[in-house]
């Protein structure tokens, strides 16, 4: 029987995935070096909008499966924050200026007529996961964003110089991802330390943290292929 790891040892472990994080992706390793064309940018924010529109629906499953009030208590906030409230439009609505912003219409980007079969896949994997896995296990998938305010402000500090295209006000969604994600990895973490406590579980948490890196990784996978590549899906993008 091996012995778990103390609670530091195993943040440290959750923490050392982040080498395998999507920021460090080409596609994505391109777009903040000023390596991607309009193109490339608009695919990916059409392709990211199935990816934002799925949050809320995901954790409205992680809500439905937690019997701990408190645990919904704080766990709904996430949903507002992408849905949002009166006066506050919330993520979906500053992702569709994001699309604007890069020169798209909220009606192409609603249509989800860009979205790349790989990405689709991809989403509905993370929310079939969340559905059906404890919410434990699915408070743990949402970890990635132990990695997300660094890709956030990475975003915040390239972009505008690289494609000043750009209307900047597009650029609202990472800037108010980088508190909310901090928010949120936390109390997701303080729930995976908690609950994961022999190394089989351990190992258990880290598998499913790599599961949800590998979601975001195969996104850009497909995006590589149809944007960088020239590969597309026949039926799912326009050919120019
Ligand atoms: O904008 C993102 C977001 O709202 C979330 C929620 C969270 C989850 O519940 O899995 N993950 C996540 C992520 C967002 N943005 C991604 C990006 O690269 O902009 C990063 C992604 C994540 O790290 O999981």
């Amino acid at each position: 029987m091996t012995a778990a790891w103390t609670r530091e040892e195993f943040e440290k472990k959750l923490r050392d995935k982040g080498r395998l994080y999507h920021i460090h992706h080409p596609y994505q390793i391109a777009m903040n070096t000023g390596n991607s064309s309009k193109q490339q940018i608009q695919g990916w924010v059409a392709n990211r909008f199935y990816y934002q529109v799925t949050i809320p629906i995901k954790d409205a499953a992680i809500i439905a499966n937690c019997s701990d009030r408190d645990v919904r208590r704080q766990w709904v906030q996430r949903i507002l924050d992408h849905d949002g409230v009166t006066g506050d439009e919330g993520g979906i609505e500053a992702w569709l200026r994001l699309g604007e912003a890069v020169g798209m219409t909220r009606e192409e980007i609603e249509s989800f007529q860009h979205v790349l079969p790989g990405v689709r896949f991809a989403c509905d994997a993370y929310l079939n996961f969340a559905r059906r896995a404890s919410w434990q296990e699915a408070a743990c998938s949402s970890l990635t964003e132990l990695f997300a305010p660094e890709i956030h402000q990475k975003r915040l500090d390239t972009w505008p110089q690289h494609y000043p295209w750009i209307d900047i006000d597009g650029y609202q969604y990472f800037r108010t991802r980088l508190s909310e994600a901090r928010r949120d990895v936390q109390h997701g973490l303080d729930i995976t330390l908690d609950h994961f406590k022999t190394r089989e579980q351990q190992d258990k948490a880290l598998e499913i943290l790599q599961f949800k890196l590998d979601i975001l990784w195969s996104m850009l996978d497909a995006m590589q292929l149809a944007y960088v590549h020239q590969e597309p899906p026949f039926h799912s993008c326009k050919q120019d």
